[in-house]
């Protein structure tokens, strides 16, 4: 899968998606990131790529003359058309089925704007959807831009080894996850519980499947209530809940 993120600050993509596990999947050759300025793009003789808005106003508009080339350059190499996204506050929020959905693209194109955002006729041109990563006000579109590149990507087949498996996570099945130990056994006096110490497999599995329906119930009431439960499940939460008053 190719992200092609068109950005004035190419090296923020770079610093961040070139470690760890992406870094990794893009050495493997499963997913490739290119952070491409679009100030290479302008025709000023300064690399001007923004200007003030007409009818005045605070801040700056990015142009679309240079973001169009931007996005030329990438088409005139292929024979189809990549799925183009602008990162923006007035997007839809971003959510597991977006990201599901995007999984399956082979080529996407992601604009972040910088500044007060972009020339619209840029929006009408190119993009295909806009998308938020929730309501609350950044600098600009590319930390939203890694964060839809991180959820697209550990969805990829071979970009999570077998130890870091995809589907049985946090909002996979609705549910939180349940909480996890490692050594000591004793930190600060306190233990890790006894059952994750017995080896009875499906005594762990059905406390495990206690403490998701416990944490969904308590944390997040708004998952917990689309939840459609088993009457299994409502067993174990009950017997949760009793556990905590004791
Ligand atoms: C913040 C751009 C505020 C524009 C009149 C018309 C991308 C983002 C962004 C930014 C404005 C995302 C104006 C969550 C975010 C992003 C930068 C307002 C002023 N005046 N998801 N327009 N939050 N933010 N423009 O901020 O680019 S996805």
């Amino acid at each position: 899968m190719i992200f092609d993120v068109l950005t004035l600050f190419p090296e923020m993509i770079n610093a961040v998606l070139n470690q760890s596990i992406i870094g990794r999947a893009q050495k493997k050759g499963i997913i490739t990131v290119n952070a491409i300025n679009i100030r290479d793009f302008s025709r000023d003789k300064h690399h001007k790529a923004d200007d003030y808005p007409y009818g005045g106003g605070t801040g700056m508009i990015m142009m679309a003359q240079p973001i169009y080339d931007a996005y030329l350059s990438i088409i005139e190499k292929i024979d189809y058309k990549p799925y183009v996204i602008y990162m923006s506050p007035q997007g839809k929020l971003l959510n597991q089925d977006i990201v599901k959905r995007l999984k399956e693209l082979k080529h996407i194109i992601i604009l972040c704007g910088h500044y007060e955002g972009v020339d619209e006729r840029i929006i009408e041109k190119i993009v295909d959807e806009e998308i938020s990563i929730g309501d609350y006000v950044l600098t600009g579109g590319e930390l939203p831009a890694m964060v839809l590149i991180d959820a697209v990507s550990r969805c990829i087949p071979g970009v999570l080894s077998s130890g870091e498996s995809y589907t049985e996570e946090s909002l996979y099945n609705g549910l939180l996850e349940y909480p996890q130990y490692t050594r000591p056994y004793d930190f600060l006096g306190m233990k890790v519980p006894d059952v994750l110490l017995s080896g009875h497999h499906a005594n762990i599995k059905k406390w495990r499947r206690k403490q998701s329906l416990l944490r969904t119930y308590l944390k997040r009431p708004d998952l917990f209530e689309k939840m459609n439960l088993s009457s299994e499940d409502m067993e174990l939460l009950k017997e949760a809940l009793k556990d905590l008053s004791g």
